[in-house]
Order: C-alpha cells, then sequence, then structure tokens
C-alpha cells in the first residue's frame, strides 16, 4: 500500500500520527516513524528549547523520517520555526492558523511543510504558496476543530487542490483508511487511536477514558469563543458548557480552559481536565502497540479494497 505521498515523504504506509500536545512526545512520535508510517512531535505551547531536545531524543530512537507540528497559537511559533529549521526537521505539519509567512523558509532548509486546512479556501490559498501537501481535517477529530465533516471536506478539497491530501478526523482502522483513498486522499492522520498506542507516554487515565468512550461520549466547547474544542464529557466539560449557556464572557471561558489539557493529560485529571478526543474514540477498545496498530490497519484496508472486486 504505497501513494505518491509514501514517495514524498520517504514512508513505507500513508499513515501520519496527528501532533498531539502534551501527548505526542518523542517515545510515540519514533514508535509510529518505526513502524512505517509518520511519527509527529506535538510542540504545542512547549518552549523551543523543550521541542529541541524532544528532537534530539526521537532521532536517537529512529533514523527514519518524523514531524513537528506547529500550534500557531502557542506564544513561540517564531522561535519554535527557528528550531525546526535548525535541527532540520524532515515535515512540519501545522494546526489552528496560516503557515504562509514560513512555507519558503522551511522548504529552502529541506523542510517539508502540510498544513491542516478546514476549508477549500485555505486549501486553495495554502496550494498556491506551494505547500508539500495539506491535512483535511473533520470536525469529527478531536481538539480544536472547524466546521465541516472529514466526508464533506475531504473530496472537496482534493477537487480544489493538485498537490498530496490527507484525510484525518474520525479515522481509526482500516475501513476509515480504505474510505480515505475512496475519497481521493492519499492517506490518512490518525490521532485519537494513536493516543492509545502502548509507546504514547500519556498519562494511564487519559488512554483508559478513551478506551471505555462510546459514540456519543465526546462534545464541543468553547463555539462562544472562536475555539471550539471537542472532548470527552467530564465534570469539566459539563461546567464549561454551563458558564458558555450562562452568557459567560469570552475572557473567562478562555481562562477557564488554561492548563486543562496539561492537567487531564499528564497528570492524569480526566474529570476537571480537558481530555481532548475524537467522535471514533468509541471504536478504540485496546492498547496495542503502534507497529500492531499500523498493522492492523494496513490488513484492513487491504481486505476491505480486494472486498468491493466481488460487489462489481
Ligand atoms: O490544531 C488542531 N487541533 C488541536 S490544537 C490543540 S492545543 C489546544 N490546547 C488548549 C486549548 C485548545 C487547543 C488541540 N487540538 N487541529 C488542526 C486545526 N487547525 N483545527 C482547526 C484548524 C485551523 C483553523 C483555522 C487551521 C487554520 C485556520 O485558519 C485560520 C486562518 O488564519 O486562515
Amino acid at each position: 500500500m504505497q501513494t505518491q505521498l509514501c514517495e514524498l515523504l520517504g514512508i513505507e504506509y500513508p499513515i501520519l500520527q496527528g501532533g498531539m500536545a502534551w501527548v505526542a512526545t518523542a517515545e510515540l512520535a519514533a514508535a509510529v516513524s518505526r513502524a512505517g508510517g509518520l511519527g509527529i512531535i506535538g510542540a504545542g505551547n512547549m518552549p523551543p528549547k523543550l521541542l529541541e531536545r524532544e528532537i534530539k531524543r526521537v532521532r536517537e530512537y529512529t533514523e527514519r523520517p518524523f514531524g513537528v507540528n506547529v500550534y500557531y497559537l502557542s506564544p513561540f511559533v517564531e522561535e519554535i520555526i527557528e528550531t525546526v529549521i535548525r535541527n532540520r526537521v524532515p515535515v512540519v505539519t501545522t494546526g489552528a492558523g496560516n503557515p504562509g509567512r514560513h512555507i519558503h523558509r522551511l522548504q529552502e532548509n529541506g523542510t517539508k511543510i502540510i498544513p491542516v486546512v478546514v476549508s477549500v479556501a485555505l486549501a486553495k490559498r495554502l496550494a498556491r504558496l506551494g505547500v508539500d501537501a495539506v491535512i483535511a481535517e473533520g470536525m469529527e477529530c478531536g481538539g480544536h476543530i472547524g466546521e465541516l465533516t472529514t466526508m464533506a471536506l475531504v473530496p472537496q478539497v482534493v477537487d480544489a487542490v493538485d498537490i498530496p491530501v490527507i484525510a484525518a478526523g474520525g479515522i481509526a482502522d482500516g475501513r476509515g483508511l480504505a474510505a480515505a483513498l475512496a475519497l481521493g486522499a492519499q492517506g490518512v492522520q490518525l490521532g485519537t487511536r494513536f493516543v492509545c498506542a502502548r509507546e504514547c507516554t500519556v498519562h494511564q487515565n487519559f488512554k483508559d477514558m478513551i478506551l471505555k468512550a462510546g459514540d456519543r461520549d465526546t462534545v464541543v466547547t468553547g463555539a462562544s469563543t472562536g475555539h471550539p474544542v471537542r472532548v470527552i464529557k467530564n465534570r469539566f466539560s459539563r461546567e464549561f458548557q454551563r458558564r458558555e449557556a450562562a452568557g459567560a464572557s469570552r475572557a473567562e471561558l478562555e481562562a477557564l480552559g488554561i492548563g486543562k489539557l496539561r492537567a487531564a493529560a499528564r497528570d492524569g485529571d480526566i474529570q476537571w481536565g480537558s481530555v481532548m478526543a475524537g467522535q471514533i474514540a468509541g471504536l478504540i477498545r485496546r492498547e496495542m502497540s503502534a507497529a500492531e496498530i499500523i498493522q492492523e490497519i494496513v490488513g484492513e484496508a487491504k481486505e476491505v479494497i480486494t472486498s468491493w472486486k466481488g460487489v462489481f
């Protein structure tokens, strides 16, 4: 199972791991890259020195390509970009903003740039500026979301640009990979499934909450602040929604969210923390190694695609 995307990134399977802040550390990124996918460090709000340490640690575990996700709401965006360039990181993915001003500098230094897009307009704008590929992320995903579903967004982005499109949001198994390929994507990005990888260093409570979740256990908080975030329902999400419904100001709601992802992901506070996860959480039932996850997904996708031949 090889697509042009595999060639572009120098990977074996067209599977990227979401660059999740506080979750996607060097251990997870290296495990995914060693298994033939693209592992990605989530820089989130990390200070640049810490990111540099994570990059060095990935390189201690693997010589394969890997990426860094740059979160455009971080106070350190410019320094993070400098760190990525200085360390010759093979791939940068971006989220929560427009990376237009950094595209050429990254590419001049040999870094591929693959932004997350949540609309056709942004995909077209970035394709015109020369990005290497885009990740079309539907609102089924965990964390910071756009408005469109994966099913609607991916084929519209595929038709609008001439570069590879990677589908994300609501994908966790081989059926999802096959469906994404059917929509014209050249690969997939999985977040929630890889949170439950054995090598993922997130707090065990966080993994267990995903493993126990059902199909209706996520909710979107913060739509009124302009930063809608999908999380698993808990005391924090209920309190957030209560205040949102009571007309709390944007500043109050944003203050309520500060430090909550860290509390859930690192300290294991899954009641008062923000347990970001996608709607596909209900499909994920057990912890497996990154290599087992990738092998299972590729095997399932091949089975699905082969079975279509009997239909037509
Ligand atoms: O970035 C994500 N998902 C995330 S980031 C994150 S970290 C966080 N921590 C605490 C509170 C809130 C978040 C958790 N999940 N996904 C990619 C993504 N990008 N989703 C939406 C967008 C996006 C939105 C607008 C991308 C571009 C964009 O463009 C705006 C513009 O300037 O045109």
